[in-house]
């Protein structure tokens, strides 16, 4: 793909060759490729703190920070001695430690819905595991998700989904059963009607949401909306998970429950949990998780669930993350997201934000739901990446995502950026 840039990126071209030979796209997941925002992509070799080094010795202030999980930013002193530290102990053991009660007990300490959890590896792993536990206990099959949510890519959650499927172009994947896709109903997210005919159609096993959309770029939930989700799940007899593997840990210290206040059944988490190592988990009352094998007749196992490096990662990540970390994390990112603003001025742009998420969205109007995200400029939202690239800026390489401001931004990381971000507009729209 030609590179309308003005880059160094030779040696990443190089690199790009020879993966698309034993890599399906050149990547190992397919929100890496760039393809959205017409040029190929960027090998990195470092991250340092907020920024990061390619393998042509470009220097980006990264927005993209390994998709979330990195709300330290790269590479902090003591996430990193933690995970040195549990190496030297052995990296895993396949048996229980003292580290993963310890990050079980932090995470029901600050989340209302959990009482216990099971760890697994991925975020797809335990979103899929939580729509099992919600069929068991409610006996009940269908499931409701939102267009444009993603969870994973089990095969029932891919439908409509957003993140990878939406940047591609995917409405669905091949080789999902078609009694898996008919097990799932969709409706707009932000749609307390839709919500509530299909809530009235079906008998529900769950309603899973993230309680703030933030794989179709972040869209918050209207006012209501959570607490609607909440009463129709509990007057139909069905669980309400929230996916909270983006906002969990990153909105507030106890994710989407304490920012708006809705207690759901089930809870999905993620990156944060592992902070920047493969770690997941979904957790809930212990009336429900007692359902989970070997407690109960639920199965779901992992050979590398509750490893010692990612739980060393996790608790460490946590345990800096006190009431001063969000105040510094809400103010860099309302100083990116007002900045963003500034910059645009009066062109069809609107910057949607919330502690430590925002989205830039080449819209004329805010972004409500899915269908509103994809009649955004996806064009012109490549070109403002592409020149945002071009002046060390290293944004999420999609409409469809969002930037993660972190802990390792300051405020001259900010302004730099949002000095680019005015030329790339400039650039976009001259
Ligand atoms: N789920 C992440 C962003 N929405 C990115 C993970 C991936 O698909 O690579």
């Amino acid at each position: 793909m030609a590179v309308p840039s003005s880059l160094r990126d030779a040696r990443s071209a190089e690199l790009y060759a020879r993966a698309l030979r034993v890599l399906p796209g050149g990547v190992n997941s397919p929100v890496r490729a760039m393809r959205a925002i017409g040029r190929d992509p960027l090998f990195v070799v470092r991250g340092e703190g907020g920024e990061l080094l390619d393998a042509d010795g470009n220097r980006y202030v990264d927005w993209v920070m390994s998709w979330g999980p990195l709300i330290h930013g790269h590479a902090h002193p003591e996430v990193v001695a933690a995970v040195q530290a549990a190496a030297a102990d052995g990296t895993t053991f396949g048996a229980p430690t003292a580290a993963e009660v310890e990050l079980a007990e932090e995470v029901a300490r600050r989340m209302p819905a959990v009482e216990m959890l099971r760890m697994t590896s991925s975020g797809t792993e335990a979103a899929m595991s939580a729509i099992r536990l919600a069929r068991a206990v409610t006996g009940r099959e269908t499931i409701l998700k939102f267009a444009g949510a993603y969870h994973g890519h089990s095969d029932g959650l891919l439908a409509q989904a957003g993140s990878g499927l939406a940047t591609h172009g995917l409405p669905a994947s091949p080789g999902v059963p078609r009694a898996a896709a008919a097990n799932t109903v969709i409706v707009p997210w932000n749609d307390p009607d839709a919500v509530r005919a299909a809530c009235a159609a079906h008998e529900l096993a769950a309603i899973i949401a993230e309680p703030f959309a933030a794989n179709m770029g972040l869209v918050p939930p209207a006012d209501g909306f959570l607490d609607l989700l909440r009463q129709e799940a509990t007057d139909n007899g069905a669980l309400l998970v929230f996916d909270e593997v983006i906002t969990g840990f990153r909105i507030a210290r106890g994710g989407a429950s304490e920012v708006r206040g809705v207690i759901p059944d089930l809870v999905v988490l993620g990156k944060v949990l592992g902070g920047g190592l493969p770690a997941a988990a979904y957790g809930g009352a212990r009336t429900l998780m007692e359902r989970v094998a070997p407690a109960g007749d639920v199965y779901q196992a992992g050979t590398l669930s509750g490893n010692p490096l990612a739980v060393a990662a996790g608790l460490t990540t946590l345990r800096l993350l006190d009431e001063t970390a969000y105040l510094r994390l809400s103010a860099i990112t309302e100083r990116l997201a007002e900045g963003l603003r500034e910059a645009a001025g009066d062109r069809p742009v609107q910057v949607q934000s919330t502690c430590g998420l925002v989205t830039t969205f080449f819209s004329e109007e805010p972004v409500r739901d899915y269908a509103g995200a994809q009649a955004c400029d996806l064009e012109a939202y490549g070109r403002w990446c592409r020149a945002l690239l071009a002046r060390g800026v290293y944004p999420p390489p999609s409409q469809f995502e969002t930037w993660f401001p972190s802990l390792a931004h300051d405020d001259e990381h900010v302004d730099r950026t949002v000095a680019a971000a005015a030329a790339a507009f400039a650039e976009v729209w001259k």
